[in-house]
């Protein structure tokens, strides 16, 4: 014990460390975390906190999962990583499991999620000028207003936030935004018949878990359909139970012709994106056209398996959907009770969002401060969102005890 805690930092040591030898890409909020475990972490002092935000919906399955955990330490002893230059035992049979998972022919195995939006934009490029027969170089991508699917130049090429793109020009071309849920305006632009796919995500996460309307996504892809243009939905946020059904186009009973998972496609444990599509959009790409050192490794394809597996097996997606509404309707009681505090919410399944007026200049981030002192971890984003999104394995008892924490700090103010 004493060389464990001799070997323990400090809170403030691990911060300044930070500071000086990191980048300062970020500003989290002054909590250390050392332990994770299911819907709670605990910092360098012991303290205990609800985790509401799930490292952004990547441990939908709960902190450090006991089956994804195993499978990862087996397989980590075993073989992590061949290159594609060679097969391995463990690509197939994972290739085989995903596709079927979410009724696909072909998986292309990628890393983070960028990689999979960069990845269905190349395939929806491809396709475009081999099978729509799309002037070369002249292809077109529509993407959202307010989107947020990754931070590599082209993607960025593709957001309307400064943050994201100010001083990363020059942009990459052919991408044309639409208003969100407005499927009019989306028809307008589908008219430009060098249209080669239309970007969403099922519902906005970084733009504050902005829900659409019942039937805009059915009709998106209608309108998708009728114009041979591709339908690729972004689930890397709102996918994997996170709204209470496998996969956020469920809602609306829409098969995405492109579908992007990351995430919680590791359970948190490990980067695992993946890209699934039909062998008519698939093969596209033939071998040397597209890859990545780790896309596909085995110990990847091993901790897939059982995140995967684990959201069926412990019926996550029906999870988040019960809680989910109770958790949205005592955020509504509470908007209620101090609404000039909380000026809306709004959620589908465990992904809320709780908007804040700024008053007497306290913001979203005065507001996690109190709720990280109440101990519960939730984020800031926007100056006047908080986005509440526990892992998928909390039950009712430790949700209610969440939202007593909410509303106590919510009165504070
Ligand atoms: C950051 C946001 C969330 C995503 C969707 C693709 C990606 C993401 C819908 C890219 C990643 C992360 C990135 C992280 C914070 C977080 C985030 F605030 F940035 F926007 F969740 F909302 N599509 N989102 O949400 O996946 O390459 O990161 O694996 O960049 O600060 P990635």
């Amino acid at each position: 014990m004493e060389t464990m805690m001799h070997n323990k930092i400090s809170a403030q040591k691990a911060i300044e460390l930070e500071d000086k030898y990191g980048a300062h890409n970020y500003h989290p909020l002054p909590v250390v975390l050392e332990r994770g475990e299911g819907v709670f972490v605990w910092d360098v002092n012991g303290k205990q906190y609800f985790d509401f935000l799930s490292a952004y919906s990547a441990v939908n399955q709960g902190h450090c999962h006991p089956k994804i955990i195993s499978a990862l330490m087996e397989q980590a002893q075993k073989l992590t990583l061949t290159s594609r230059a060679f097969y391995n035992d463990s690509l197939g049979e994972y290739e085989k499991f995903i596709t079927s998972y979410f009724g696909f022919d072909k998986v292309l195995p990628m890393n983070t999620g960028a990689e999979g939006v960069e990845t269905a934009l190349k395939l929806a490029r491809k396709w475009a000028y081999e099978k729509k027969g799309v002037t070369e170089n002249e292809a077109k991508i529509i993407v959202c207003k307010n989107n947020f699917h990754g931070r590599t130049i082209s993607i960025i090429s593709a957001s309307n936030d400064p943050d994201a793109r100010k001083n990363f020009g020059p942009y990459t071309p052919g991408i044309i935004s639409v208003e969100y849920n407005n499927a009019d305006a989306l028809a307008e632009l589908l008219k430009d018949k060098s249209v080669a796919a239309f970007l969403i995500e099922p519902i906005q996460g970084e733009a504050g878990v902005v829900v659409p309307d019942e039937g805009y996504l059915k009709k998106c892809y209608e309108l998708c359909k009728a114009n041979n243009v591709l339908f690729i939905a972004d689930e890397i946020q709102s996918g994997l139970g996170r709204t209470g059904k496998i996969l956020a186009c469920d809602h609306e009973g829409v098969h995405p012709d492109i579908l992007i998972l990351g995430k919680a496609l590791s359970g948190g444990t490990y980067p695992v994106s993946a890209v699934l599509a039909s062998d008519e959009i698939m093969l596209c790409i033939k071998p040397g056209q597209h890859g990545s050192t780790y896309g596909g490794n085995p110990l990847a394809c091993k901790v897939g398996i059982a995140a995967l597996t684990v959201l069926k097996e412990e019926k996550l997606s029906e999870n988040s959907e019960r809680l989910g509404k109770i958790l949205l309707n005592e955020l509504n009681l509470i908007q209620a009770e101090y609404p000039d505090l909380v000026k809306l919410v709004r959620g589908k399944g465990l992904f809320c969002a709780m908007i804040i007026a700024e008053r007497n200049g306290k913001s979203a981030w005065d507001v996690c401060i109190e709720l990280m002192k109440n101990g519960l971890l939730a984020k800031p984003t926007h100056g006047d969102t908080i986005r509440f999104a526990p892992p998928l394995v909390i039950n009712e008892e430790q949700l209610m005890e969440c939202v007593a924490i909410i509303r106590k700090v919510v009165k504070q103010f």
